[in-house]
């Protein structure tokens, strides 16, 4: 039974002229993605992220980064979108001005149908040279572990933002300036301690948004959100979709 929604938020939210929302891994959780650092389930209770997502770990052993990521690509390849993806698709929809800032690498949301987003941290399915960046679709199948640029002879990698890399400039300043000029910004199934991505429901706060959280837990956000509801947000966004009266998608086949 999916709990009590606010009726003062309903009401923000069915009148909101522009929305940002920013997803994090928990979005993923009910299509079967493991998220970060949730004790004993998060990928980071079991590897170590130092040995895994750092450009100075691929640098000294390129070949367990790829290896990992590639058991990461195989379980996401096999993952459909759940409800929380489909509602956001209908928010999009129904909202004026809606940005959706994803710190997720799956491509769920994509494969949902969401189209006005931004993948800050990369996507999984892209491969790209280590060396050059140069973005790479085809590569000669050798031994060799990982594959070469078939640019410069490099060792590729996945597409990704790993700890210490920078996010496209380009990306970061359309999510700081969509969270500054928003009215809403709703932020969703993230631990919210990753930069730059946890600044933006700050500076969304601080520029006179009001924040709306979503997430089976307390977080370090929670302190200063307007709303915090704890819940999945599998089942508390198509909730909320069809308080606040705008048209549903309903989707049998997703992920519960
Ligand atoms: C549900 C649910 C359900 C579960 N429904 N909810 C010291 C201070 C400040 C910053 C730094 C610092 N030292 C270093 C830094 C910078 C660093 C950083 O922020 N580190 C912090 C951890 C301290 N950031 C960077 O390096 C970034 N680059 C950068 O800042 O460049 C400039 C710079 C460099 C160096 C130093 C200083 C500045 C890049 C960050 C890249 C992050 N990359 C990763 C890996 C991507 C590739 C991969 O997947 O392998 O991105 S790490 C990982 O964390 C991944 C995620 O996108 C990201 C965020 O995690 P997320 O999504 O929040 O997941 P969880 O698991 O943390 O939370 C899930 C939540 O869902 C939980 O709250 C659950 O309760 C909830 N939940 N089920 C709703 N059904």
């Amino acid at each position: 039974m999916p709990v009590d929604i606010p009726k003062d938020l309903i009401t923000e939210l069915a009148s909101a002229e522009r929305v940002v929302v920013l997803t994090g891994a928990g979005v993923s959780a009910e299509s079967g993605v493991p998220t970060f650092r949730e004790a004993h389930t998060g990928l980071w209770s079991q590897y170590d992220p130092r040995e895994l997502a750092t450009p100075q770990a691929f640098a000294r052993n390129p070949r367990l980064v790829w290896e990992w990521y590639e058991w990461r690509r195989s379980l996401i390849q096999n993952a459909k979108p759940n409800r929380a993806h489909y509602a956001l698709v209908d928010l999009e929809q129904a909202l004026p001005t809606f940005l959706l800032v994803t710190q997720n690498i799956d491509g769920l949301h994509w494969l949902a149908g969401s189209r006005d987003m931004i993948e800050l941290h990369g996507n999984i399915a892209r491969t790209k040279c280590f060396e050059e960046g140069h973005a790479v679709t085809w590569w000669a199948e050798t031994d060799e572990i990982p594959p070469r640029c078939p640019y410069c002879g490099g060792p590729l990698r996945p597409d990704v933002v790993w700890f210490g890399e920078g996010i496209s400039e380009q990306s970061l300043r359309t999510a700081t300036d969509a969270a500054a000029a928003c009215d809403l910004f709703v932020c969703i199934g993230t631990s919210a301690v990753v930069h730059p991505a946890s600044q933006l429901p700050l500076i969304a706060k601080r520029m006179g948004a009001r924040v709306i959280e979503i997430n089976t837990e307390q977080t370090a956000i929670s302190v200063m959100a307007d709303w915090s509801i704890l819940g999945k947000s599998g089942e508390i966004l198509p909730h909320l979709v069809r308080e606040v009266g705008f048209p549903t998608t309903a989707i049998d086949g997703a992920a519960q």
